[in-house]
């Protein structure tokens, strides 16, 4: 549509490129989500929000910075949404999931970085993602060395805030990170010319919370047998919980719970109860990085759960409420993100009891370690997270994977021959 067009052009997208980008977008869609059965009615509103995803979803950013709100960008779940929501300003995710730019990504960074960080990049450079385009502060953070040196570059062509984010959980590190916090919230005031006050962050605190709420209620739904929804479609909730307006999203994915409520007192589900178990865990997935679980799912069986950013690694824990003043409830948000067991820290024990414990909520069969082609925290994590689950008798396969198409007979073959000794 043209107001849409105009809109991007004021943006200063390479219109043609992203005409492309989104007609590939909408084919692929289509394939993977538009084709299954048995969808939920509330899908509606996930196909609604994909399908606008550069369209309404930008044009409501524009109009929150004409009425003088700020938009955050950032890469990583350790940005604290609560704080950004506090200063009346927008947070979005920025990862991206698709190799349009890689080549002009490789000018930056070295080519072996996982495909996540080339893809941000290049997203960038091949002027294609009106979200970036949007930012009035793009927050980036010390976890993995791709991204932190990958943050150095970035900040030549797109001025980036960068976080420090430590690398073990001691009480130093708790103090480190409590005090990036602050700077961060020093820096939003700065940014959005508004006060962050008391009032403000409890409130931020309830909403960010109440998203992780209806995100926890939808996990544990899919525990229910036969699986009452997809892997694509809960992965697909889960990478627009980074995209849409929180509490629009909050109540939406709580209709959609109430129908998978009524769907499971059926004994309704997406696949027939006999249909082997899978849970994801490892790298994030972002939009639209959908090639794993249309695989998985071709491949005869059904993903019930995410042990990822992109999934249950964002939603398990929640922010204390309880704080009436801003120093206790800085404390809570600096404790609730130390909870976070990203494979960047050392050690990381807890993902591997995070992980065993999930895969028996869900009551998966096994467990398909997913980790992004040079990407070192989680390629390590993988041998551990494999010993553990056999630990608990839950049997593991390990696959390295990029955005590329190119291994997708070869992912099947794998996944068959697995989903058949389950
Ligand atoms: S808290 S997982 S969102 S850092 S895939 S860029 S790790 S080389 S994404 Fe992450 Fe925050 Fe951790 Fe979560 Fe590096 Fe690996 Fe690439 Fe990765």
């Amino acid at each position: 549509d043209s107001t849409h067009t105009q809109m991007w052009e004021k943006l200063n997208l390479d219109l043609p490129a992203h005409d492309a980008l989104l007609g590939v977008l909408g084919k692929f869609y289509g394939d993977i989500y538009l084709s299954q059965e048995n969808r939920l009615r509330g899908a509606e509103y996930l196909d609604f929000v994909l399908s606008e995803v550069h369209g309404l979803r930008i044009k409501e950013l524009q109009d929150a910075k004409a009425e003088g709100r700020k938009v955050v960008g950032s890469f990583c779940v350790f940005v604290p949404e609560e704080m950004t929501l506090a200063a009346d300003a927008v947070h979005v995710g920025l990862c991206a999931g698709a190799e349009a730019g890689t080549n002009l990504a490789e000018q930056l960074v070295p080519r072996n970085t996982c495909a996540l960080i080339k893809s941000f990049i290049g997203f960038k450079m091949a002027r294609l993602c009106p979200f970036t385009e949007s930012c009035d502060l793009i927050v980036g953070e010390t976890t993995c060395d791709g991204k932190k040196k990958a943050y150095e570059a970035f900040n030549e062509i797109a001025p980036t805030y960068v976080m420090e984010v430590p690398q073990t959980k001691t009480p130093a590190a708790r103090a480190l990170w409590r005090s990036e916090i602050v700077r961060y919230m020093a820096e939003l005031e700065k940014v959005t010319g508004r006060t962050i006050t008391a009032e403000k962050l409890a409130q931020g605190i309830r909403t960010a919370n109440a998203k992780r709420r209806a995100l926890q209620r939808l996990t544990k739904l899919r525990a229910a047998s036969p699986a009452p929804i997809s892997g694509r479609d809960a992965l697909l909730i889960n990478q627009i919980s980074f995209y849409d307006e929180p509490v629009r999203f909050t109540a939406k994915i709580n209709e959609l719970c109430d129908e998978l409520e009524a769907r499971i007192a059926a004994g309704q589900g997406v696949a027939p109860a006999n249909t082997p178990r899978l849970m994801l865990s490892g790298c994030p997935m972002a939009v639209p990085n959908w090639k794993l679980p249309y695989v998985v799912e071709s491949a005869g069986a059904v993903i019930v759960g995410e042990e990822s950013c992109i999934g249950t690694r964002n939603s398990r824990d929640l922010t204390d409420e309880s704080g009436t003043t801003l120093e206790a409830m800085i404390d809570a948000i600096a404790d609730r993100y130390m909870k976070i067991d990203c494979a960047c820290f050392t050690p990381n024990t807890e993902r591997l009891d995070n992980v065993t414990s999930l895969a028996k909520m869900v009551k998966a069969d096994g467990v398909i370690h997913y980790s992004l082609l040079f990407c070192q925290p989680y390629s390590h994590e993988a041998l551990k997270v494999d010993k553990a689950l056999a630990g608990a008798g839950i049997p593991m396969l390990s696959i390295e994977t990029d955005y590329s198409m190119e291994d997708v007979e070869q992912l099947k073959t794998r996944i068959e021959a697995f989903v058949e000794t389950l």
